[in-house]
């Protein structure tokens, strides 16, 4: 950055100023917090100057974060560090020596703040935790108490996943949904964009898919109760708004992994594409949640064509490593029925129809594979044999995981007895707004341990753990944060303390300053916390 931008950066900041109790131990909780016995603190003011290693354009861009995370209260100048004559309040630097890329050492003492990292990701988490010790109280100037911090995430994938196909989100709230992420250390947004209710991710080649598959003629209201709202209901991501939204989070250090559902949770694109389906339709956007048993025709060899079109697609405008297939919930009734399916198993020998879904899986994993990326499935996947570097994301209990890892493949924990956030957090379901049922308290989130019943060479499979935000009954972003908050702060301790570190009544006692952030940032949260 060259100084003319940190002049404007300067300017943009609003002015006013920092104060209230500093506290280090914030959520999630670091490793290692050593504050010095003497109690002596560092002040900062206005005017504070950020620097960060010359000519690094990552840690630039980490800089102007930590500047604008913390302009609610305070004005920070950023420059490079060649650029600072005498000394800088706060210094962004590399050059840590650790195994962790996202390790990093946040020292306050009497020449200031520094926060060095591995990496430029490693930089940034320490920025988030330097924000959130900050907290949100008005004032002159902040005292920060002299400390040491070391710190490390225990899991390398922290994810959290939305389904924007049962309901659509505006691009404006996926990115605040990122900016939450990155506030609590998590660093992969499991993103789900079609489904039976709509297809909304933007496919050039087949510009109907998004356009008319994205649009359902109705909803139901409640839970399938037969009686419908009569109003259209519809919306996508354009490929650019796809784009935009995966730089934004990448500037977060989160990575964006897309989910196309397949073979089943497929009538957004049977109902644009009915030869694809075995009955050959017609089919219509459902209006109603549950599983659908019409799904791609598996013998048909127009459907792999059309699933490694989407797919094509998917990875140009999606860098991430990992690619997630679904593959969960497909009925397989009417493949049985089906005389091009039952061709197809015939012509591959396969004698069950599970083995013609992994007869899909497969063509999707070599495809995905000759493009360098990794595939990601439902622990359904797991059921025909995957390819030995594909991951499997365990939903139905932990059991699916466990056998995965048995079979060294790496794993992602996301049971629904602990990591289901479309479930009520409360007992009292009416003080809550509804819910798809179940209950799912933080305490049960905070809970998990998702290498539990594991060996300790199975346990090298688990790759990290996810929370669900599935959105039937979920229609609006403050309604998506209140199912979020705060069981998101539950998981990210999950996600980075060592188990034996963690501990609840502790955790309770941390999260009144996460809950002022909230409300300083305008997040919806639930507030009770059971
Ligand atoms: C199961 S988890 C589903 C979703 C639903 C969710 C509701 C998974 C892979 N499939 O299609 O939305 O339950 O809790």
């Amino acid at each position: 950055m060259k100084r003319i931008s940190s002049l404007f950066f300067a300017s943009l900041v609003a002015v006013a100023s920092v104060a209230g109790e500093v506290n280090y131990e914030v959520i999630p909780l670091p490793c290692n917090i050593q504050l010095s016995e003497k109690g002596e603190v560092y002040s900062l003011s206005q005017g504070a100057v950020v620097t960060y290693a010359s000519g690094n354009e990552r840690m630039a861009s980490v800089a102007r974060l930590l500047a604008d995370f913390l302009k609610v209260d305070a004005d920070f100048v950023v420059v490079p560090q060649a650029d600072v004559k005498k000394g800088a309040s706060i210094q962004l630097i590399l050059g840590l020596k650790q195994e962790n890329q996202e390790a990093y050492t946040l020292t306050v003492d009497k020449r200031g703040i520094v926060i060095q990292g591995v990496t430029e990701e490693g930089v940034f988490r320490g920025i988030q935790t330097l924000r959130k010790a900050i907290g949100t109280e008005g004032g002159e100037q902040v005292s920060l108490p002299y400390v040491t911090i070391q710190d490390e995430p225990r899991f390398p994938y922290r994810g959290v996943m939305l389904d924007v196909a049962r309901h659509y989100f505006p691009v404006d709230f996926i990115k605040q949904y990122i900016d939450v992420l990155a506030l609590h250390g998590c660093n992969q947004l499991h993103w789900h964009l079609t489904d039976d209710q709509g297809w909304r991710f933007e496919v050039k080649s087949m510009p109907e898919l998004a356009k008319k598959g994205s649009v359902r003629k109705q909803t139901v209201i409640g839970r399938n109760t037969g009686i419908y709202d009569g109003r259209e209901y519809g919306g996508y991501y354009t490929q650019q708004e796809c784009r935009e939204i995966v730089e934004y989070a990448a500037r977060r250090f989160v990575n964006v992994v897309p989910e196309i559902d397949l073979p089943g949770h497929m009538l957004g694109a049977l109902h644009v594409y009915p030869e694809l389906g075995c009955t050959g339709g017609p089919y219509e956007v459902w209006p109603i949640w549950g599983v659908s048993r019409d799904v791609l025709c598996a013998g048909n060899p127009k459907t792999i064509e059309f699933l490694k079109g989407v797919y094509d697609e998917l990875c140009d405008v999606f860098p991430s490593k990992f690619i997630h297939i679904g593959g969960d919930e497909s009925p397989r009734d009417r493949w049985k029925e089906c005389p091009k399916c039952q061709a197809k198993m015939k012509e591959l020998g396969l004698t069950s129809e599970a083995e013609l879904q992994t007869y899909i899986n497969k063509e999707m994993d070599s495809h995905l594979a000759a493009k360098g990326r990794t595939l990601i499935g439902w622990d359904e996947t797991l059921e025909g044999g995957l390819s030995e570097n594909a991951v499997v994301m365990s939903w139905r209990g932990i059991k699916g995981g466990i056998e995965a890892a048995r079979q060294h493949h790496r794993v992602v924990m996301t049971p629904t007895s602990h990591c289901y956030i479309d479930y009520y957090q409360l007992k009292e379901q009416r003080i809550q707004p509804m819910a798809i049922g179940g209950y799912v308290p933080v305490s049960k989130v905070y809970g998990f341990e998702p290498t539990a019943e594991l060996s300790t060479d199975e346990a090298r499979y688990i790759m990290g753990a996810q929370v669900n935000l599935w959105t039937e009954y979920v229609g609006a972003p403050e309604h998506a944060m209140y199912m979020l908050l705060p069981r998101l702060d539950a998981i990210s301790e999950v996600q980075w303390m060592l188990g034996e570190q963690k501990n609840f009544e502790a955790f309770k006692g941390r999260l009144p300053r996460m809950q002022t952030l909230y409300r300083k940032l305008g997040y919806k949260y639930c507030d009770k916390v059971e």
